[in-house]
């Protein structure tokens, strides 16, 4: 009977160490935590037809006896930067979709009794992971991070770390076939080995109640179950220390008073130092404290009724055609942002770099983030739910203590079906699993113009499930004008806050020509546009905001044109060179003026 247990036991452990891991949950506040950078110089090998696998690439082997060879090496060929996409690092890599294997060695010097995680902010768009010669996970998903822990495998010296990425795009996977944007591929955010205690805070919350303008809720969880554990809770500046037990699952979760509390906004973004600490660990970062509602069409912010002002741009850097990764990028992209007059940033369309979103944050944007549910999702497909229900959270996660963040966006341009439906109404539910703070939002294009009611409407039936509906309407590019602008009447999503999340035409930087000729691709037409589109805005009496497409030209394979175009989606205020258009200075002055 004991033999039987024991080698019942000895088969399952033996079919566990061939199961590689997924990706665990992620720890919250990676950038808080004691770290070892592996960005830098990484080995590649491009693998077309996917051979590698097979070969077993990642054991790294080098010819011994006089028999010996393998059809690989790492050593000696290309070298990739990481973070950054490979398409802008090679011209044939441009277009290039499949796998690339990336590889380094790295030593980790011991550290007694701790844990040991490899963290990726973010690689495109799957990827397996093998560290030492073992697969030790895979993660689906180019714009979330994951970790794995690699205690047992790490040595000291000489770590040979690879990566299986690929990029190509699928029908089930999120986005799917076609998107508006370049399909970059590589380990496109920074890559971290991060150390913590045994026992380590694994996830907290602190954030100002939903409606209480002076009350934090705050929940802290224990990487272990472990009860009776004290947990400290800190913010200096206010004079608040909370100390807690753990509840016999690792958690504490508890509410009180900030009396002194200035409150985050985007004119006023003040942050305060917030300190977690248990015996074993501690963790701080920057956080702000802020209110935001709706009653009936408005948005509130702090309690006052606010307009967005808001702009969306690509994790893209036009200039280096290629993607944003660092907090210097995110400079960049925001201080446009700033200069034009916004207090928000739609992040399209899919969770971007957390230098954007904690520098948005200390700069004073309101953010607007979202999964790429973005047309051309197969609704039907339970694995594809499957991956958005992950995603989803593995986003709110990461970006749950940024007050910026007001609205989590869970569809772009998506058409009613009941399996659409069933699939977003999980998602809001997933979302709320872990935040139910945020407002939820979702853009849609399916307001079109009645004619017997000689008014713009919108019919679907899903917007009762959201907090603030957004549509995105091109008046005047994708779609003609039925009546002049002044004379457009709008009843869309009445009773509830309405945004214009996305409208706009193409220019080409420098390009003069007939103002009211869409094929000039000239800065007069795209100007005259935006100056009848303003009009129009007048009229749409639940209208709480607006974010024109797009505020940076993005590369785009869906841009066919050969001279204006060239691989360009050409709506930007400001050109693939940094230059403003005609129409960026028409929105600074709307924007300047809707204070
Ligand atoms: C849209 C999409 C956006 C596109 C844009 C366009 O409706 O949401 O991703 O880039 O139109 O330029 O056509």
């Amino acid at each position: 009977m004991k033999l039987k247990i024991y080698i019942t036991l000895l088969i399952s452990l033996s079919a566990l160490w061939f199961i590689p891991a997924q990706a665990q949950q992620t720890m919250i506040n990676v950038y808080g935590r004691n770290l070892q950078s592996l960005n830098g110089k990484w080995e590649a090998v491009i693998d077309l037809y996917d051979q590698g696998r097979g070969n077993k690439i990642y054991l790294n082997k080098k010819p011994e006896g006089k028999t010996d060879f393998y059809e690989y090496s790492f050593e000696n060929g290309l070298r990739l930067n990481v973070p950054s996409d490979w398409n802008s690092q090679l011209p044939e890599l441009k277009y290039y979709e499949g796998t690339i294997w990336y590889a380094r060695k790295f030593d980790a010097a011991e550290e007694i009794g701790k844990r040991r995680f490899l963290y990726f902010g973010a690689v495109s768009s799957r990827c397996r992971i093998y560290l030492n010669g073992q697969e030790i996970g895979q993660h689906e998903g180019g714009f979330t991070p994951f970790q794995i822990e690699v205690t047992e495998q790490l040595k000291e010296k000489d770590n040979f770390l690879a990566l299986e990425v690929n990029n190509t795009r699928r029908v089930e996977s999120i986005p799917a076939m076609a998107f508006d944007w370049w399909n970059y591929g590589g380990i496109t955010r920074d890559v971290f080995l991060v150390s913590t205690p045994a026992a380590f805070i694994e996830d907290y919350f602190v954030q100002l109640d939903k409606y209480k303008a002076n009350k934090i809720d705050a929940r802290v969880q224990l990487s272990e179950k472990l009860g009776n554990e004290r947990v400290t809770i800190e913010i200096p500046e206010l004079k608040i220390k909370q100390v807690l037990k753990t509840d016999d699952k690792g958690r504490v979760k508890t509410s009180f008073q900030a009396n002194k509390l200035e409150r985050w906004s985007p004119a006023s973004p003040r942050l305060y130092t917030v300190i977690i600490s248990t015996e074993q660990d501690q963790v701080e970062e920057r956080i702000g404290f802020r209110n935001i509602t709706v009653k009936g069409e408005d948005i509130y912010l702090n309690g006052q009724p606010v307009f967005l002002k808001s702009i969306s741009f690509h994790e893209e850097i036009p200039q280096r055609m290629g993607r944003a990764f660092s907090e210097a990028d995110a400079v960049m992209l925001l201080s446009e942002a700033k200069a034009l007059g916004c207090n928000m940033i739609r992040l399209a369309h899919y969770p971007q770099n957390e230098h954007t979103v904690r520098m948005a944050e200390k700069m004073g944007f309101l953010l607007w983030e979202e999964i790429p549910i973005w047309q051309g999702i197969d609704f039907k497909n339970d694995n594809t739910k499957a991956k958005a229900l992950k995603m989803i959270q593995e986003m709110v996660r990461r970006d749950q203590n940024r007050c910026a963040l007001g609205f989590w966006g869970v569809a772009n341009e998506t058409q009613p079906s009941a399996p659409r439906n069933a699939f977003l109404k999980d998602l809001i539910a997933s979302c709320k699993e872990i935040d139910t703070t945020r407002l939820i939002v979702a853009a849609f294009d399916l307001v079109r113009f009645d004619s017997k009611r000689q008014a713009f409407t919108m019919n679907d039936p899903f917007i009762k499930e959201l907090d603030v509906v957004a549509v995105n309407k091109y008046m005047g590019w994708y779609h003609q004008w039925p009546v002049t602008p002044d004379k457009a009447v709008w009843d869309v999503a009445r009773g509830k806050p309405l945004l214009i999340s996305e409208f706009g035409a193409e220019a080409l930087y420098g390009k003069t020509g007939e103002a009211d000729v869409a094929s000039s691709w000239s800065e007069d037409h795209q100007a005259t546009l935006y100056k009848d589109n303003l009009k129009m805005f007048k009229h749409i009496p639940n209208l709480k905001g607006i974010s024109p497409w797009v505020l940076f030209d993005f590369r785009s394979p869906f841009r066919l044109h050969p001279t204006h175009q060239e691989g360009w989606n050409r709506k930007g205020l400001v050109s693939d060179q940094g230059y403003r258009k005609k129409a960026w200075y028409l929105i600074r002055e709307y924007y300047n003026r809707s204070n």
